[in-house]
């Protein structure tokens, strides 16, 4: 029998499924969530053109039947949809949980329409760390010493040959933080996801799905 969390994940999945219109362009996530979007996405049988955020989600995708396409052939998205590990009342999100956090936040910044499912585990009060960072290996020890609080996962690269880290340090204002990210060269992308990215979180309590938009 599948875990209540399962069970949520599913439900937020399937609603944000019914947001899918047929002929567009759509953006898939990765992650366990996402594992149940792409059935309810398939079983629609609509007409679609997909990118994937990973190699397992393309993978997926295309064992269902989903057209799959590389990202160089299109320019925008009209929609894409994703899991995440935190979300705050703002809509600040944490992701990168699965590591995929670079192509997944290139791919919901092209989208018009940003939407995260969630089960009911990833609301938060406030974000906290781990924040996901995906490093450049080139000068790494640089890197780190500059991040201060961040351990290593014990993890293959990225499909982008980047390594994956968590910052375990202090949060506070995740806008803050985020600059001080940016400003470190050395990181190729970080986990914390702006509200202004997100149109639309689909968050899945027991039986009831609750759509926020933003
Ligand atoms: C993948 O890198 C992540 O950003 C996921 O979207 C996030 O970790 C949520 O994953 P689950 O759906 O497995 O909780």
């Amino acid at each position: 029998m599948p875990s209540r969390a399962e069970d949520e994940k599913r439900r937020a999945a399937e609603a944000a499924a019914e947001l899918v219109q047929d002929r567009t362009t759509v953006g898939l996530g990765t992650g366990s969530t996402v594992a149940h979007l792409l059935p309810a996405l398939a079983e629609r049988k609509l007409t679609l053109r997909c990118v994937a955020t990973s190699p397992r989600t393309e993978t997926r995708a295309r064992e269902l039947g989903i057209v799959v396409e590389p990202f160089e052939a299109l320019e925008r998205l009209d929609i894409a949809i994703d899991g995440a590990d935190q979300v705050a009342p703002d809509g600040w999100l944490v992701k990168g949980g699965g590591g995929a956090h670079t192509r997944e936040k290139i791919v919901a910044a092209a989208a018009e329409r940003f939407v995260v499912i969630a089960d009911s585990s990833k609301p938060v009060d406030a974000i906290d760390s781990p924040v996901p960072l995906e490093l450049h290996p080139f000068g790494m020890r640089a890197t780190l010493q500059a991040l201060g609080d961040v351990r290593l996962r014990d993890w293959p690269p990225s499909p982008d040959g980047g390594v994956i880290a968590d910052y375990e340090g202090e949060v506070g204002d995740p806008a803050a933080l985020a600059e001080r990210f940016a400003a470190i060269p050395g990181i190729v992308e970080h986990g914390l996801f702006p509200a202004a990215l997100v149109s639309d979180v689909v968050i899945a309590r027991g039986d009831e799905v609750e759509r926020l938009a933003f």
